[in-house]
């Protein structure tokens, strides 16, 4: 019999996703594992996590990881790449994590030109704390701490980290993406294996931004959160490439 399709070997095969219905995380970090196993790359790889439902991987890898401090990942990463250089080292960090606390550490990095990727899952609000705002929580969107909705006349307003790093001159490769439906997961699938070829090329910094949804802390059903994802989320992160060096 022909095997069309199998389970890739750098998710533990004794671990179930425990992550929420509807949440892509777990899809996510299957399509790298799967990048990484075509590209041949799993013994080179080196994941440097970040804090929040994003870091629960660390559960489910079965290659090299490392959890930063909260918003450090691309500082941890730069280090691990440049005293490793023949390494394949990425990040994985939400947007509390990239966008928030991190800011500094990834605009720097970004600029600097670290030869490491980005792999920064915008769901629009912390998840594992319970559904905070976050820098790219949407006008009206409600958190628990902003009950009536992002208001920019007390919170300011979503911010885009494609278009941000855009105005460097470093980065390498910027693209925003999805798994909403079966074509953007390959879309997604193809930008993380771009990203990662860039690395191996030395040509610098380079990020894929993946517009998900998290059902739990938006207080809606997957399906429903899935809407809200394509008619309110894409319309503030358009999805496509923003840079490509
Ligand atoms: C220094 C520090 N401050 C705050 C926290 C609490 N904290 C843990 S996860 C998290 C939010 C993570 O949100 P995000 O990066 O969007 O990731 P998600 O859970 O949505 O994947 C926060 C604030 C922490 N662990 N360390």
């Amino acid at each position: 019999m022909e095997l069309v399709y199998s389970r890739t070997k750098t998710i533990r095969e004794e671990k179930v996703s425990g992550f929420c219905p509807g949440c892509m995380h777990s899809t996510v970090i299957k399509l790298i594992g799967e990048v990484l196993e075509e590209m041949n790359l799993v013994d080179k790889a080196a994941c440097v996590l970040g804090i929040g439902c994003c870091g629960l991987h660390m559960e489910y890898m079965a290659y090299d990881n490392i959890t930063a401090p909260h918003g450090r990942a691309c500082a941890v990463a730069t280090g691990m790449k440049r005293s490793n250089p023949d390494s394949l080292v990425f990040t994985y960090q939400g947007d509390g994590d990239f966008a928030s606390i991190g800011l500094a550490e990834s605009v720097s990095a970004a600029n600097r030109g670290e030869n490491i990727t980005v792999i920064f899952i915008n769901n629009g609000i912390y998840g594992m704390t319970g559904g905070q705002m976050a820098p790219t929580t949407l006008v009206g969107m409600k958190a628990s701490t902003a009950p009536k909705g992002r208001d920019p006349k007390e919170h300011g307003y979503p911010m885009h980290m494609c278009e941000i790093l855009n105005q460097l001159t470093a980065p390498a490769y910027l693209e925003r993406t999805s798994c909403n439906n079966p074509q953007n997961v390959m879309k997604t699938k193809n930008a993380i294996k771009k990203a990662f070829q860039n690395q191996i090329d030395g040509k610098g910094f380079s990020m894929v931004e993946i517009v998900t949804s998290c059902p739990t802390n938006w207080g809606l059903e997957p399906l429903d959160s899935l809407d809200y994802l394509e008619e309110k989320m894409f319309a503030e992160f358009p999805l496509g490439v923003i840079r490509d060096n």
